[in-house]
């Protein structure tokens, strides 16, 4: 009997190594509520952590430093583009729960941000790269989503210029709409007419980081799937809102180019 129980000891003991690193941060992890919490554990590696959430375990992306700038980690990352590999057209059911990749492309799920927006102050910072590689960011100092029922309401206040301007403001006090979900001020629907995932639209957007991913190729903004002949660049000139359809962040340079890199992260305010 004593035996039995040493060995189940051992056993479980040996556990957390058996099943992997990531394994080892999710048995740490079972009461942690966001990236803070991880942190506080004495985590300080940026990459991929299980955390605990009325719904259950959650996979997040937790960045805990920011390169070389003044607003340090950690952070918790809801959204991020950076390369085009995950199709953001989708419908209310994903942008409600999340989907991608959380090492890439990804969206955290809007009722998890709401579960947590409704019990705990946060912030949140924007951080946009060029495809020429420069960077800009834009922080709200209070960040907050509302209930399903209320359309997932978007309150954002407090915005700090790190050189991106403020293309959020305008989303403020919006609902939540997709393009099966519309909810937003236009009389059409701004999901679906810009080809946009999930956002809080009004009439329509001055940022769409979950419009569809363009990039650029020799010196043009080519699209993943609805333009393969470069003959399209002449069409496209001609058509202004194809090229407002990309992940934007307007009044960085008051432009609607497609950006290389957008990503939204939350950090609690302590
Ligand atoms: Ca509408």
């Amino acid at each position: 009997m004593i035996t039995n129980m040493i060995v189940l000891l051992c056993l479980s003991a040996l556990f957390p190594v058996l099943m992997g690193i990531d394994e080892v941060k999710s048995y740490n992890f079972l009461r942690t509520k966001d990236c803070s919490d991880v942190y506080a554990s004495g985590y300080n590696t940026s990459g991929v952590y299980i955390i605990t959430t009325i719904d259950g375990p959650v996979q997040v992306y937790c960045e805990m430093e920011t390169d070389g700038q003044n607003d340090q980690g950690p952070w918790m990352v809801i959204l991020r583009r950076m390369d085009g590999e995950v199709n953001f057209y989708r419908p209310w059911r994903s942008y409600k729960w999340g989907f991608g990749n959380k090492e890439g492309e990804h969206w955290l799920g809007v009722e998890f941000v709401h579960q947590l927006t409704r019990r705990y102050p946060y912030k949140l910072r924007v951080d946009l790269e060029d495809f020429d590689g420069k960077k800009a960011y834009a922080v709200y100092k209070s960040f907050s989503v509302g209930s399903e029922a209320d359309g997932y309401r978007l309150q954002v206040s407090g915005f700090v210029n790190g050189g991106a301007g403020d293309s959020l403001s305008y989303s403020n006090g919006m609902k939540f709409s997709t393009y099966d979900k519309d909810q937003d001020n236009w009389n059409d629907n701004c999901a679906k007419k810009y080809f946009g995932g999930g956002f809080w639209y009004n009439s329509c957007y001055y940022t769409n980081p979950t419009g569809h991913y363009l990039w650029e190729k020799e010196g043009f903004w080519y699209n993943s799937c609805y333009y393969t002949n470069p003959t399209g660049h002449y069409l496209w000139e001609n058509d202004g809102t194809l090229m407002d359809t990309g992940a934007t962040w307007y009044f960085w340079k008051n432009s609607w180019d497609p950006l290389k890199s957008i990503t939204m992260k939350i950090r609690r305010v302590m």
